[in-house]
C-alpha cells in the first residue's frame, strides 16, 4: 500500500487546534476551502468507513476542461461513520479531473473505500481508490497513469462484472479520442486489469455528465453486463464478462479477459437516463 502522494491530514484536528490557536481566519479559510466544486456530486453512503466524500479545493491549474468548466478539484475530502473528517490534498502538479467520487468497498474488506480520477499535468489520469486506515486517509491503489497530459478516463462503476465474488472496477479510457473499455480488480492483494476491449465513448468533451453508461444484467444469466455507446454513438452495445462467454486475450503481464458483446441496438440516449 502507498501512503498518499499529497498531504493527507485530519480536517477536525485542524479544526481543533486551529480554534485552540484563536486564528478564527485559519477555520473560515479551511472551511470555504472544502465546499464542492460546482457542479460535483456529493457522494454519501452508510456502513464502515467513508461515508461521505466531497471533491472541494476549486482549483483553476489544471487546463485541460473536459467536464463542462476549467475548474477542477485539488482536494478530496472524506467522511467516516462517525463523521471524523480527513483530507487529502493534492501537489499542484496533479487536480482531481472528477464530478462523482463513487463509494464502493473496493477492496471487498467490509469497508467503504473511494474512487476518484486523479489527473497529473504531465502524465494524465489514472483511476484511484483511497481508503481510511485508523487515523488516515491512504491510497489503496491506482492505475498507471495515461502516461500524456490531458489524457483522461471517464469511470462507469464498481460492481463484480466477472462472477467472481470480488468487485470490479469499469472506466473508459480516453473516451474522446478512442475509447478502451478496461476493468481492473484487486486480486491476490494486487490491483491488475482483468479486461479490455476498445471502440466505446461514454463522454462527450464538455458535458458533465461524467459517464453515459449503465450497469444491468442485460442477458438474465446473473451476471451484471456493461451497456456502452460505441465511439460515435451510434450503437448501444452491451458487453458482458462473465468468463463462460468472454474470450482471453493477451496482454502485458498475462492473460486478460476481451467482453463478449451480448447485444448492440441503434443508440438511444434514453435508454442512459
Ligand atoms: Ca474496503
Ligand atoms: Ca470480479
Ligand atoms: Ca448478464
Amino acid at each position: 500500500m502507498n501512503r498518499v502522494n499529497a498531504r493527507v491530514s485530519n480536517v477536525a484536528t485542524l479544526l481543533i487546534v486551529s480554534m485552540s490557536l484563536c486564528v478564527p481566519a485559519l477555520v473560515q479559510a479551511s472551511r470555504s476551502d472544502h465546499v464542492a466544486i460546482p457542479h460535483s456530486k456529493v457522494a454519501v453512503a452508510s456502513g464502515a468507513g467513508i461515508n461521505k466524500a466531497t471533491l472541494a479545493c476549486a482549483t483553476d491549474r489544471y487546463a485541460h476542461g473536459v467536464l463542462g468548466d476549467g475548474i477542477e478539484a485539488g482536494c478530496l475530502v472524506l467522511e467516516n461513520e462517525q463523521g471524523k473528517q480527513f483530507l487529502i490534498e493534492l501537489p499542484v502538479s496533479r487536480v482531481f479531473e472528477d464530478l462523482e467520487p463513487r463509494i464502493a468497498d473496493v477492496d471487498n474488506d467490509g469497508s467503504n473505500d473511494v474512487v476518484v480520477v486523479r489527473s497529473d499535468n504531465q502524465y494524465g489520469a489514472a483511476l484511484v481508490v483511497y481508503t481510511l486506515k485508523g487515523d488516515e486517509a491512504i491510497e489503496l491503489f491506482a492505475t498507471p497513469t495515461i502516461g500524456r497530459a490531458n489524457r483522461w478516463l471517464a469511470p462507469i462503476g464498481v460492481a463484480d462484472f466477472n462472477a467472481d465474488g470480488q468487485p470490479d472496477i469499469a472506466y473508459v479510457q480516453t473516451p474522446h479520442i478512442g475509447g478502451i473499455l478496461k476493468v481492473w480488480s484487486l486480486l491476490d492483494g494486487k490491483f491488475q486489469q482483468i479486461a479490455e476491449k476498445r471502440g466505446f465513448s461514454n463522454h462527450s468533451i464538455g458535458s458533465r455528465r461524467v459517464s453515459t453508461a449503465k450497469i444491468v444484467d442485460h442477458n438474465d444469466d446473473g451476471v451484471v453486463d456493461i451497456a456502452l455507446p460505441d465511439q460515435r454513438r451510434k450503437q448501444t452495445v452491451w458487453l458482458s464478462l462473465n468468463p463462460a462467454m468472454s474470450s482471453a486475450i493477451e496482454n502485458t503481464g498475462g492473460a486478460i479477459l476481451e467482453p463478449a458483446v451480448i447485444d448492440q441496438q441503434a443508440y438511444d440516449e434514453a435508454y442512459f437516463q
